[in-house]
């Protein structure tokens, strides 16, 4: 199964040699544009996932991003606990091993799914918390007034890394403008303005939130390190990882094995997404395990003397916390429209938060 590549480039181009709206044009390149704004929605319903190649976004950053987490992820865990917030629903700093626990561990509804998937596409199950660590680090402008100020927290550095915020800021704001060119084209392939999504998520709490995986510890064929979940943000990009390990399922409910060609991004689908689109997108459902493609990246790392840590460059992009979630545009008329009720999306984040064990006490 391959997923369509679509290069932004060419869209990026058209936007920037255009002032004016995509309403009312009639050229060619009008509507090759909308043809392929077109793609990006139908694909984002029929699969959840897209892989797209921004030439703003170098492999050489993807690099230095991923150099630097395996550094930090090697240090010992005491020195990373300093950077736990759990306060903050850790929605700031590191998020050790152990604490955040997979959906499908505590969802009935979801195990219920996921038993009637067939045989060939069956997740792996999980039978405790992730084993794997994280650190969360926001990208863009916090809002100056919020109901939620756990979930738009200070940035947490931890010490001794001084090219820290430079290096997270760079490749942390090349993926949110990856996010945002993607999310424009599936606003005007939906048939909706523009920046429906886009004006939502200014301000938005949009979270570089690599994940940190131990395959020396825990490197054995099987290993669930991030058990069968959806993303409860908008949309989540993937840049490269040194090790394979993600599958991904179909709205179909096929399981597909990620391989992200050099130089590609990896979109998936979120939650808010659903909510926004009344159900017309489903979150994408994922899960990282380790397979024998990871077994083989393992050997050879080992042989090269690379780092043992499974590195994610994982984005999550986000609605702004005091923004409505509800059904835009022509969503709101959808049969399904009053499964998704409006609420702030700062509330959604905390319910969600708090399912998966992350959600800390506030007193
Ligand atoms: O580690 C990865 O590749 C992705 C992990 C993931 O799905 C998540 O962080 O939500
Ligand atoms: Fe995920």
């Amino acid at each position: 199964m391959e997923l369509l590549v679509v290069d932004l480039n060419q869209y990026l181009e058209f936007i920037s040699n255009k002032s004016s709206s995509m309403n009312g044009g009639d050229s060619d390149s009008d509507s090759e544009i909308k043809n392929l704004c077109f793609e990006v929605s139908k694909t984002l319903r029929e699969t959840g996932a897209l892989l797209v190649k921004d030439p703003r976004c170098s492999v050489q950053d993807n690099d230095r991003f991923l150099d630097m987490m395996e550094n930090y992820f090697e240090k010992p865990d005491e020195f990373k606990c300093l950077q736990q917030r759990s306060h903050l629903h850790y929605q700031v700093g590191a998020t050790p091993e152990g604490v955040e626990v997979p959906r499908s561990l505590v969802d009935e509804e979801m195990r219920q799914k996921l038993r009637a998937l067939p045989e060939e596409s069956q997740p792996s199950l999980p039978v405790g918390p992730d084993p794997k660590w994280r650190y969360m680090w926001r990208i863009g402008p916090r809002p100056s007034n919020t109901r939620f100020q756990e979930l738009n927290s200070e940035p947490v550095v931890p010490e001794g890394f001084p090219e820290w915020k430079e290096t997270m800021d760079s490749w942390g704001y090349k993926m949110v403008s990856a996010i945002e060119a993607v999310a424009e084209m599936a606003a005007i392939g939906f048939g909706l303005e523009r920046d429906a999504f886009t004006s939502l998520m200014q301000k938005g709490p949009h979270l570089l939130a690599p994940t940190g995986s131990n395959l020396q510890r825990y490197g054995q064929l099987g290993t669930v390190f991030a058990g069968y979940h959806y993303d409860l943000n908008f949309l989540t990009i993937h840049g490269r990882s040194r090790f394979p390990g993600l599958n991904i399922w179909l709205r179909n409910g096929q399981k597909v094995e990620v391989k992200v060609p050099v130089g590609c991004l990896l979109i998936q689908t979120g939650k808010q997404l659903e909510w926004l689109t009344a159900g017309e997108c489903l979150a994408g459902m994922h899960e990282v395990v380790v397979t024998n493609r990871t077994i083989d990246a393992i050997e050879s790392a080992k042989q090269q003397s690379r780092s043992l840590w499974r590195v994610s460059s994982t984005l999550f992009a986000h609605i702004a916390s005091d923004s409505i979630l509800k059904p835009l545009g022509h969503f709101a008329e959808s049969p399904l429209a009053a499964n998704y009720p409006p609420m702030c999306a700062g509330e959604f984040v905390e319910q969600e938060l708090a399912v998966i064990n992350l959600k800390g006490n506030k007193d």
